[in-house]
Formats: C-alpha cells, structure tokens, sequence
C-alpha cells in the first residue's frame, strides 16, 4: 500500500482515523464518506477501530497505542514503540506462517498505528471456550505458530549477528516490566496491584510464606530476564487468539521480545487449564462437560505434540548450530523448554487468579462461594506446577494432574 506522510502522535477518533486508511487506498475514493467506523478495542491497553464499506463488505482494522494503559488510566503511562514492536513482530511471523496471523497492510510508528486485516468473521478464543465450543484446527494451527517462530528466532538457525540484531530490534523493556511485576512479581508478595476476594486470604497467605515456592518463582522470574532463546509472542493467552471452525490466528504480539522458550505455549497451555476447571461451573451437563472438558485437554497435548514434531523436523532439515547432529542436544533442549513452560504456566495460572489482570473463564462463574472454590483450586494447581516443574517428564503428566485437580 501506498505510504502517507508521517504525522505527529495524536490519538485517533472514529472522524480522525479515515485519514489515516484514506491514502492507502484500500476503499474506492468514491466509498470514503460512506465508511462505518466503530472503536471495538475491549482489551487492556490500545484502540481499535474496525473500518467497514457497506457497499463493497471490504473492512479493515486500524489499531492505535494510547500513551497509557487503558485498563489502569493516565497514571499508567506506556511507551508508543509497542506498536512498532506489534508490527514488526507480525510481519516476522508472517515470514513463516502467514495463514496464522493477521495482513499488515500498513503501520506507523510516529502514530503508533498497524493497519491489519479484518478477522470480524473470527471469535476471540477466550469467549469461544467459555461457551462450551470447540476449535478442531486450533491445537495444531498453536504448535505450529510456536515450532517456527521458535526455531526461525532462534540461536540454532541464525547467524549470530542476525540474532543479536533480532533481540536489539525487539528490545521490549517497557512491557516486559509488565510481565515481570504482574506475572512474576506482584502475585506473590502482598502488593497494592493484586486484586482477589477476601474469602482467598489464607490460600494466598500459604503462597506468600512458601519459601520453597517462591525460590522457584524467582528461578522463572531470572530465566525471564535474562534468557532471550527465542522471539515470543510474550502474552499468548486465549484473549490473543481469533479462531472460526477451520482457521486461527494469532494476534496481539505487542509483548513480543527475546526471551525463553517454553514461555508462549506456558500461557496458553494455563488458560486452557483455566477453563477446564471454570467449566466445572459453566456447563451443569455431566457428559457435555466431561467432552468439553476432554477437548481442552487434548488441545493441550496435540499442541505440545506438533510443536515437537514441527520444532524437530526444522531442526533436522534447517539447523545450523555445530551441535545440531550430536544425540541428545535437540531431545535435552525440548525437555527443559518443556519443565520450564510447566513453572511458567504455574505462574500464569496463579496470576490470572489473584494478581491485577484475572480472566472472564473464572470471573463470569454465576455464584461467589463457587467462584472461589474454583479460584482456590486454580492456587493449588498454580503451585503444585511451580514447585513440581522438573517432575514432568510428558505433556500427559500435564493433562492427568489438570484433570485431576
Ligand atoms: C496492564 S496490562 C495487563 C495484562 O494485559 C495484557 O494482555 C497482559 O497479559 C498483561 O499482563
Ligand atoms: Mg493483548
């Protein structure tokens, strides 16, 4: 598309933003003035305006960041490059695998803006799942998404310099500061960003005073500071994923950055887990629930096994690293990725329950007495995956100790 002349930030309205799609060219000039513009950003942090031509059915999204989060307001604020980082991080993905993530058809970083592709006819995930639906593209369209963009980042098929210039290009310090504090911080001390019912008290008392867990939780914490194996996605839960019956795509990569490699499939795997057990309160029919609750499952594991599968067969064909045909090298790198994705996942499960941002999956539970009983079992499984990550040997340990719990 044709490229506009940079303008200073301002943020957009639904009058303002037709100046930005207007040069690009996308609608007839004739269909301009008759464009629909709704802003539909539901998330934390950005806007979102979805650009329709009745006439025509083309449509568009132009997503813009606010100097600021908007879940938390102007006290909070954040810086603009997220949107470079956004688009970059989307148009490297794209190199790999286009059909799993939204067109970029235009960004400017001066505005903080990212023209994409229109996914209206998609659902975001998180709602899907509450729901009770099932997505049978999706376990393998996630492994996938993870196995290249893991392995085409990584240490084991680039050239040393490429590499470093990828983790300079996707220095993202500012909203790994997010992570570090409402992930792998603020959970587990007693700070004003938490938010959880009174009735959790003596369960989160429990995880403040566990040493054992805690030493863990550091652990994690430094492998999420200082490890850049990868370029991840950085915030891969079921809210970043637009899924239809036979297509998903990833969307939502502002948190992306150089960091370990177990960390995106972590995220997603604990918000699946999460809606397994809220399900307990969603669907009352004992044999729907148990289907249901047997596809979460399965997504999980078919996930992790396509990742491996993808993940080994690049490597085979693609790896240069001078170790790539020593036995054992590849196996031991998917068994740590593996127990350390276990930790995190322990960490997000617990963060979603009892730090600043919670999911709908748990929150939307009709009665409170229920909703907390669940939220106590969420702590339990959290901490049990944190301080047990090296016991995991097999993604079916997972999903029995998930049923289980
Ligand atoms: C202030 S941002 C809160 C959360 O929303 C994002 O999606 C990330 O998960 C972040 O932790
Ligand atoms: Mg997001």
């Amino acid at each position: 598309m044709s490229v506009k002349v940079k303008q200073a930030y301002e943020p957009l309205n639904e009058v303002s933003v037709i100046d930005v799609v207007k040069p690009l060219n996308f609608f007839d000039e004739a269909a301009v003035d008759g464009l629909v513009v709704k802003e539909i950003g539901d998330g934390n942090l950005n806007l979102v305006f979805h650009i329709n031509d009745p006439l025509s059915q083309k449509a568009l999204i132009v997503k813009q960041a606010l100097p600021y989060a908007k879940v938390v307001g102007e006290s909070w604020p954040l810086t603009l490059d997220r949107a470079r980082i956004e688009s970059d991080a989307l148009l490297k993905e794209a190199e790999s695998v286009p059909h799993l993530v939204p067109c970029v058809y235009y960004s400017d970083s001066q505005l903080a803006v990212t023209v994409m592709e229109d996914l209206s006819d998609h659902k975001i995930l998180r709602k899907g799942l509450i729901e009770g639906r099932t997505y049978p593209q999706l376990a393998e369209d996630i492994g996938t998404f993870a196995a290249n963009t893991a392995f085409f980042s990584s240490d084991f098929y680039l050239h040393p310099f490429e590499k470093k210039e990828q983790v300079k290009r996707f220095s993202n310090p500012e909203l790994c500061k997010i992570t570090e504090d409402l992930v792998f911080t603020d959970p587990f001390f007693d700070h004003d960003t938490n938010d959880f019912p009174v009735e959790l008290q003596s369960e989160v008392n429990k995880i403040w005073n566990d040493s054992e867990l805690l030493k863990e939780v550091a652990q994690l914490r430094f492998s999420f500071l200082t490890r850049a194996e990868i370029l991840l996605h950085g915030d891969l839960h079921t809210g970043s994923i637009f899924v239809k019956e036979k297509s998903t795509k990833v969307i939502d990569p502002e948190f992306a950055f150089y960091g370990p490699a177990g960390f995106d499939l972590a995220h997603f795997f604990a918000n699946l887990a999460l809606n397994h057990l809220s399900q307990n309160a969603h669907t009352k029919e004992p044999f729907q629930r148990e289907s249901f609750q047997s596809y979460l499952l399965e997504t999980i594991e078919k996930t992790w096994n396509t990742y491996t599968k993808t993940f080994s067969e690049l490597w085979h064909k693609k790896a240069a690293d001078p170790f790539a045909k020593t036995e054992g090298v590849l196996e031991n790198f998917l068994q740590n990725t593996f127990q350390e994705a276990i930790g995190f996942a322990g960490c997000e499960v617990i963060r979603r329950t009892v730090g600043l941002a919670h999911v709908a999956d748990l929150d939307s539970i009709e009665h409170k007495e229920v909703e907390h009983f669940y939220k106590k079992k969420a702590l339990e499984l959290g901490s049990y995956l944190i301080k047990n990550q090296r016991k995991f040997t097999n993604i079916n340990q997972l999903t029995d100790w998930i049923r289980g719990v």
